[in-house]
């Protein structure tokens, strides 16, 4: 039971170098006008916000060639290092961080980082599978890559870190996955990754599903880490992503699974940082993408509802 007052530090990654979309970068304003330091409060958590990490622009950058398999991949190989430098320092001072994206290339950093101080699973809510590597990528879009890239699946040029795993596959879990590319799909099958789909929710419920995933992710390891795309949820619930597919988790399932995630924390204090991604507020509508955003965050640090 934790007696203690948490502070999370909000670290800003305004990253929108991984997706085709244009707009992702302004997540992180989108979310704090979102008042996710207000919804963080109301969990019971201090709040803090260390402001955005310098990410170049991409007009800034040399424009990829056509045929790259992996677009930007060392500018994004910057960025997230500098993000995991952030977010080992936030644990290192006994906070929780939680990275703003930003698209979800964002989550090589934190992950990166929280793997630093412990060995840690991972809960990858998403639709998508983002199991792609440069080789099988459709779309060269390195949003696509995060998880093979962190548990070590793939060739990743200029990526050295990937030659091991920064997180062991049997304690990786995506939860919500309704639209995995072919290539991504055998990758999957192949590995020691679990996936719950959205037929598995249908089936059993979101928090036999999450209940299972939590097994999954922690054991043998120290904590975990949760990274949120916000494309999991319904697009009529969540419509400001760059990718949006029908059919994911409506509000109270979002809410439900990450209550589960914060009940466990609570009993075994588990939670060592999160990020949230793929807000695209210039596709929301009246910022309600950022605004379920922020009410996430609260549910995960383990608001009570009533
Ligand atoms: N699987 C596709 C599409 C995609 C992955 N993640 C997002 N979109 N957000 C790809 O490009 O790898
Ligand atoms: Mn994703
Ligand atoms: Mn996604």
């Amino acid at each position: 039971n934790r007696s203690t007052t948490r502070t999370v530090r909000l670290l800003g990654a305004p990253l929108d170098l991984g997706a085709d979309r244009r707009g992702v970068d302004i997540g992180p304003r989108a979310i704090r006008y979102a008042d996710i330091a207000a919804e963080l409060e109301t969990a019971g958590v201090r709040c803090t916000d260390f402001g955005d990490l310098r990410v170049p622009r991409l007009e800034q950058c040399e424009t990829p060639d056509t045929a790259d398999d992996a677009k930007y991949l060392d500018e994004i190989a910057g960025v997230t290092a500098e993000l995991a430098d952030e977010v080992a320092e936030t644990i290192a001072d006994g906070d929780v961080p939680i990275a703003l994206g930003g698209d979800h290339a964002t989550a090589m950093g934190p992950i990166r980082g929280a793997a630093r101080a412990a060995d840690i699973g991972v809960l990858w809510f998403d639709a998508h599978g983002d199991y792609n590597t440069p080789d099988t990528s459709p779309s060269g879009n390195v949003h696509g890559m995060p998880l093979a890239a962190l548990t070590g699946y793939g060739e990743f040029d200029g990526l050295d870190w990937t030659a091991t795993p920064t997180v062991d596959p049997s304690n990786t879990v995506i939860v919500g996955a309704r639209r995995l590319d072919d290539a991504e799909r055998l990758a999957l099958e192949e590995s020691d990754v679990t996936v719950f789909t959205m037929h598995d929710i249908d089936e059993r419920g979101i928090t036999a599903v999450v209940e299972d995933a939590l097994d999954i992710a922690t054991d043998g390891v120290d904590g975990i880490h949760v990274s949120l795309d916000l494309d999991w949820l319904d697009p009529t619930v969540a419509p400001g992503v760059g990718t949006p597919v029908r059919g994911g988790v409506d509000y109270r399932e979002a809410h439900a699974a990450l209550e589960c995630v914060a009940n466990r924390d609570r009993d075994a204090g588990l939670l060592r940082s999160a990020d949230i991604v793929e807000v695209n507020p210039i596709l929301d509508r009246d910022n309600r993408t950022a605004e379920v955003a922020a009410e996430l965050a609260a549910s995960l640090l383990g608001k009570q509802i009533a």
